[in-house]
């Protein structure tokens, strides 16, 4: 309706750019859609549970029901067991970006598990490449740029974690992956568990580090994300927004937010919805913030979607939809040239 409509009148304002023109926050993983899934059991002849998965459409009910984030993660976790060869990576990345496409998406950086799939059997070689594959493909037909950013899973030994990082360097030296983040489960997984794998990251020259954080944790464990373990860029750090004198620390630091407004109503952050979220009190005090999808598979929309909702629930005027753009350039993880082209 209204919320969309005045999306699309934004380009003139923008010199014909559409916003959304970064993501930086989505699951690759999160992208598979349960019409490829079941496309997939069949292709592997895979069986997976039935009390979990029978049809698209009870598949798609369940995913609008998650009671929390672990509710969640037994899905997410589950479903890549039909991941298996090189071409179902590259189909992955590469139906995201054609998704995308259509939403006026430029440049993406893109999270995914590598210890979910080596864990399971599969090459790190045939979850990267694959993945790069789709991403080239989709770079051609469509003009986005995209960068992969590994995650390691806060669920396992931090042992494992060491050893996914450590087998990564050789994809982090030929540029194929340019940074490390943390996800899945935070209950009973403080930041300050992980200060060794961010160590060893420094010491293996990644480029980039960013942490999930504060989507279901207190604000004292965003805290100890940005000053411990000395990372600025913090995924979701929804719960910063309780208090006061961190968001001014954040601001002060140009600490940069990758939001999930739709993600974060799905998995209860904000039951009652997109107007829950503290988008304008981060606005009010100069924190640096994008928004994004995560799980668009799961969550009920892609980028695009999540910009609507927002609007619909905060009715932004032009001058802060340019401002959240301009930040989210200045925020991403490209080159400065390509980041002349985004603006
Ligand atoms: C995730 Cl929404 C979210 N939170 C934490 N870890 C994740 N992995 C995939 N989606
Ligand atoms: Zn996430």
């Amino acid at each position: 309706g209204h919320a969309v409509d005045f999306l699309r009148a934004l380009p003139k304002a923008f010199e014909n750019r559409v916003p959304p023109q970064c993501e930086h926050h989505i699951h690759i993983e999160g992208s598979l859609e349960p019409a490829m899934l079941f496309k997939l059991v069949e292709k592997h002849g895979v069986t997976l549970d039935p009390a979990m998965y029978s049809t698209i459409e009870a598949l798609e009910e369940r995913y609008r029901n998650f009671a929390n984030l672990d509710d969640f993660l037994a899905y997410f976790n589950k479903a890549m067991d039909v991941l298996i060869d090189e071409s179902d990576f590259a189909a992955l990345s590469y139906a995201y970006l054609e998704r995308v496409a259509g939403d006026g998406l430029k440049h993406a950086e893109i999270f995914f598990d590598p210890q979910a799939h080596t864990g399971r059997g599969i090459a790190l070689d045939v979850v990267v490449n694959g993945l790069k594959k789709g991403l080239k493909k989709g770079q051609t037909a469509f003009g986005i740029t995209s960068e992969l950013i590994m995650c390691f899973v806060k669920h396992l030994p931090v042992s494992s974690a060491l050893d996914a990082v450590r087998e990564m360097q050789p994809f982090v030296e030929s540029g194929d992956v340019i940074g490390l983040g943390a996800d899945s489960s935070e209950v009973n997984n403080p930041p300050s568990k992980f200060a060794e794998i961010y160590s060893l990251a420094r010491e293996l020259s990644f480029p980039n580090l960013t942490m999930h954080s504060g989507e279901e944790g207190p604000a004292d464990w965003v805290r100890q994300t940005v000053f411990d373990l000395g990372v600025n860029r913090v995924d979701h750090g929804f719960h910063a927004a309780d208090d006061l004198e961190l968001l001014d620390e954040l601001a002060r630091r140009d600490t940069f937010l990758t939001l999930c407004p739709l993600s974060n109503v799905r998995l209860q952050v904000t039951p009652e919805g997109v107007h829950q979220s503290p988008i304008p009190l981060l606005l009010g005090k100069g924190v640096k913030f994008s928004i994004n999808s995560d799980d668009p598979a799961y969550f009920g929309g892609y980028i695009l979607d999540n910009y609507v909702a927002v609007q619909a629930a905060f009715g932004f005027d032009k001058a802060t939809w340019r401002r959240i753009c301009q930040n989210g350039i200045d925020g991403s993880w490209c080159s400065a040239e390509r980041k002349q082209e985004l603006f």
